[in-house]
């Protein structure tokens, strides 16, 4: 057979091969092959140096032609493939929409900070602004300035963790009104704040009592305030916090920053006052301590006492949260148990 013929014949046959190869590792194998050194168009093109002059350029340009064809025959299968290929793993890959989904667990914010939340859009809603003070405390404001000097029996009540004789965890956000009244400008109009967070004492830990747990403080100074102000105030706190039908109760108290001072009770929201054990059996259940800011921790902040006055009040978010849920562990708030957490989902 003479090179012309094998040529064609060589053709035809790797045509058929490669129309028919379904893998994609396969095509490149003939690839190799046909096209490759050792293959059988190298082969023809090696033989040509026993050609006549003038076969020669006809049977090089035939095999030239040959391997151009079978190069692109070849590519073209393998783009196919290609095609094939991913259209399978599509297929296989299909996702079934109708599938019912996984559902995502959805976190929510602490009992504690969903009671903090509601009191800040109230105050928010009243004009007050929302004020953060340093937990890490001066003596000097934690105390000093809340009218506490030094060797004052009252620093007992609030037993402290000092870090140097100057530096303590505060024991209380009141030191927030005195930072607070330093910098307003009362020629601008009244102070209204509220200032939550947390608070440290050196508190044995007990149902009710932790080392470590919130404040919300809330402090308003203006010309001619009085009393009915914070006992108004203080009624809409207990009802938004424990329902419309709240009524509060002032018994007199002693805290050495306000004059007078107040202890608060609310109406128990268990047993509408008849009694129960939530109330122990009084109908009133102590929420809070407040009273009329003291003139010695207004002249002490720069704040003329003649002139202004203000009631300032200081509640426990914890206790709150405690009585409106019926939690009867404070300590339940800080272990961080998804299961007793997930009870309070907030709603809406
Ligand atoms: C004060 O800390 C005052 N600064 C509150 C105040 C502010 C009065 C402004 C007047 C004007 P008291 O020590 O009573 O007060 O604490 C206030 C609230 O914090 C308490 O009613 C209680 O709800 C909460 N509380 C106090 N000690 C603890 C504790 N160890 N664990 C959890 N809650 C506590």
């Amino acid at each position: 057979m003479d090179l012309k013929d094998r040529l064609t014949e060589l053709k035809a046959k790797a045509l058929s091969e490669i129309d028919t190869v379904e893998d994609l590792k396969k095509i490149n194998e003939i690839r190799v092959n046909l096209l490759g050194k050792k293959g059988p168009i190298t082969e023809v093109l090696r033989g040509m140096k026993d050609l006549s002059k003038e076969e020669r350029p006809v049977v090089g340009s035939l095999a030239n032609k040959v391997r151009d064809e079978l190069t692109e025959a070849i590519t073209q299968r393998r783009e196919k493939l290609e095609i094939i290929k991913t259209a399978r793993k599509l297929e296989k890959e299909k996702i079934d929409v109708t599938l019912p989904g996984v559902p995502v667990k959805a976190g929510q914010p602490h009992i504690i900070m969903q009671v903090i939340d509601q009191l800040e859009k109230l105050f928010l809603g009243m004009g007050y602004q929302v004020v953060d003070g340093p937990e890490v405390e001066e003596d000097h404001y934690n105390f000093e300035m809340m009218n506490l000097p030094k060797d004052h029996p009252a620093r007992d009540m609030q037993d402290t963790f000092y870090i140097t004789e100057q530096i303590l965890m505060r024991t209380q956000t009141s030191p927030v009104q005195a930072r607070t009244m330093e910098k307003h400008d009362f020629t601008k109009g009244p102070l209204k704040m509220i200032s939550p967070g947390k608070v440290y004492r050196r508190d044995t830990d007990d149902a009710t009592h932790s080392h470590q747990f919130h404040q919300v403080e809330g402090l308003v100074i203006d010309k001619h305030i009085t009393m009915a102000d914070l006992k108004g105030t203080l009624q809409i706190i207990a009802r938004t916090v424990f329902g419309d039908e709240r009524e509060i109760r002032l018994r007199p108290s002693y805290f050495p920053f306000t004059e007078p001072s107040v202890e608060v009770d609310v109406s128990c929201f268990k047993c509408e006052g008849k009694g129960c054990a939530v109330c122990k059996h009084t109908g009133w259940i102590e929420v809070l301590g407040a009273g009329m800011v003291h003139p010695n921790v207004l002249t002490m902040a720069g704040v003329d006492s003649e002139i202004y006055g203000g009631f300032a009040f200081g509640l426990g978010p914890d206790r709150f949260a405690m009585l409106k849920y019926g939690v009867d562990d404070i300590r339940e708030f800080y272990l961080n148990d998804v299961r007793f957490l997930s009870q309070f989902a907030q709603k809406g």
